[in-house]
């Protein structure tokens, strides 16, 4: 199973470290192929927790090399910072490979990316205000700054020069701040430039030849399919594509060598920021979900907003990414509820919709048709094979099964790396 690409089925934080754990000592690589430090995976290990935003969770695992590859965008300081923290825990970094061709956030695309959300007002995305909007926009404007641009001061600073044309008119003019200067940027990113120097790689040509070598490689999505630039929520998506197609253009491994593409879903739905969700709960239900499935952000903190399970999402996601198999993650924390609603297709305007609605105003109006399945009360925690679930419970899994579009191959019933029942 060499090239293999695990993906964010919902609105992301379905945890995807979960499915990385699953695959254990069978990875040697795992890539970062799109996004930033907006995203946020927190993995247990043992007693230990971590939160990871710019670092792919393989970061953990002792000799998996991790690829953050051409189609991430990299905060250089923030880079550091994790690494740091992460070696003074212990964690041994020095495996790290970093694409050349990634762009470089910088400090102008951070104030860009918060002062536009202030200036949007009601009509604002709620974004991780990382500066990965404004970023992505220089880069497909062809005015952004590559990580391999550090190493040339000369190209550096004419670059820099060329995207702060605009910035500083848009920064003076627009929004009433101060302009920014060639120095102060080439600045922020040239100290760096030595520690960067032995990371730096052509990640694409190191790929396709670990994987002709016939290891195996775990692309791992950032975000996830409804926060897709192309095929999410638009405009309340990320700026890039969390789907798997991603996984191709984001490392420049080809499309033919992908074998497997595992989706995440949970066992309910979870949103940060704005756009449409047609399942979230505004009532008791929601508390219950945000507080026993811990659903703050791990980049931000902010509460995430829950509902129910939506299976036309789960279907959609299935046939946009070309899922082979599900994991079905905290399916724990469901414990204790009486019943449990299921999102089996829409009624937009009166009309039955069973699936992703083509116009974005539709699926505003989208009401769930709800199922309701009975809920269990047993401990599902220590659960390891799918026959040690209580019967309501394997019949939820079922039923989920039976209308997400693909199998469920795997369920999480707790945070820990080991709390996860493999379906043979
Ligand atoms: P951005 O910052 O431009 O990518 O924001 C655009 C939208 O994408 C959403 N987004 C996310 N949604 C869920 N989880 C994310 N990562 C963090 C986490 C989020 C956090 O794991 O909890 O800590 O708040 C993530 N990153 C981006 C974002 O909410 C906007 O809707
Ligand atoms: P990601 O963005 O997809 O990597 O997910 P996050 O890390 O942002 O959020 C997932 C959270 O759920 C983390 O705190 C995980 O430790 C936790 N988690 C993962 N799988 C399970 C599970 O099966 N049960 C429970 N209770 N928590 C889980
Ligand atoms: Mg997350």
């Amino acid at each position: 199973m060499p090239a293999i690409v695990l993906i964010g089925a919902q609105w992301g934080d379905e945890g995807k470290g979960k499915a990385t754990d699953l695959l254990g000592d069978r990875v040697d690589y795992v890539v970062k192929f799109n996004g930033g430090n907006n995203a946020g995976h927190t993995v247990v290990v043992g007693n230990e927790k971590y939160a990871l935003h710019l670092l792919p969770s393989g970061i953990l695992s002792p000799g998996v090399v991790p690829v953050i590859a051409n189609g991430v965008v990299v905060d250089i300081e923030v880079l550091f910072e994790e690494l740091d923290a992460l070696a003074a825990r212990g964690v041994d970094v020095s495996r790290l490979r970093v694409s050349a061709n990634a762009h470089v956030i910088t400090r102008y695309h951070r104030t860009l990316d918060k002062v536009t959300e202030r200036f949007l007002g009601k009509r604002q995305i709620g974004t991780t205000g990382r500066g990965i909007g404004p970023t992505y926009a220089d880069k497909i404007n062809r005015v952004g700054i590559r990580i391999q641009d550090l190493f040339d001061e000369n190209i550096l600073r004419q670059k820099i020069e060329g995207a702060l044309v605009t910035k500083n008119h848009l920064l003076v003019k627009i929004y009433n701040r101060r302009a920014i200067t060639v120095d102060e940027i080439a600045e922020d990113l040239l100290q760096y430039v030595e520690r960067l120097r032995p990371m730096v790689d052509d990640t694409a040509l190191v790929l396709t030849r670990a994987l002709d070598e016939g290891k195996t490689v775990l692309f791992e999505a950032g975000q996830a399919t409804m926060l897709d630039v192309d095929h999410g929520t638009y405009p309340f998506v990320t700026s890039s594509n969390a789907t798997s197609g991603g996984a191709a253009t984001g490392s420049g491994v080809a499309p033919n060598r992908f074998e497997r593409v595992i989706g995440v879903v949970k066992a309910y739905t979870t949103r940060v920021g704005s756009g449409p969700f047609p399942t979230e709960l505004f009532d008791e239900s929601g508390d219950f979900l945000r507080n026993n499935g811990g659903e703050f952000g791990t980049t931000t903190g902010r509460p995430r907003r829950c509902g129910w399970y939506d299976a036309p999402i789960a279907r959609y996601s299935a046939r946009i990414n070309g899922v082979t198999d599900f994991v079905l993650t905290k399916l724990d924390v469901l414990t204790g509820l009486k019943e449990i609603p299921v999102c089996v297709a829409y009624d937009v305007d009166g009309v039955r919709v069973d699936e992703m609605p083509v116009s974005q105003t539709d699926f505003h109006h989208a009401v769930p048709i709800y199922e309701n399945f009975p809920g269990w009360d047993e401990d599902i925690t220590g659960a390891r094979e799918f026959s040690d679930l209580p019967q309501a419970a394997q019949d939820y899994v079922l039923a989920l099964e039976a209308i997400s579009g693909s199998r469920i191959s795997a369920i999480g019933v707790g945070p820990g790396r080991d709390a996860i029942v493999v379906r043979h």
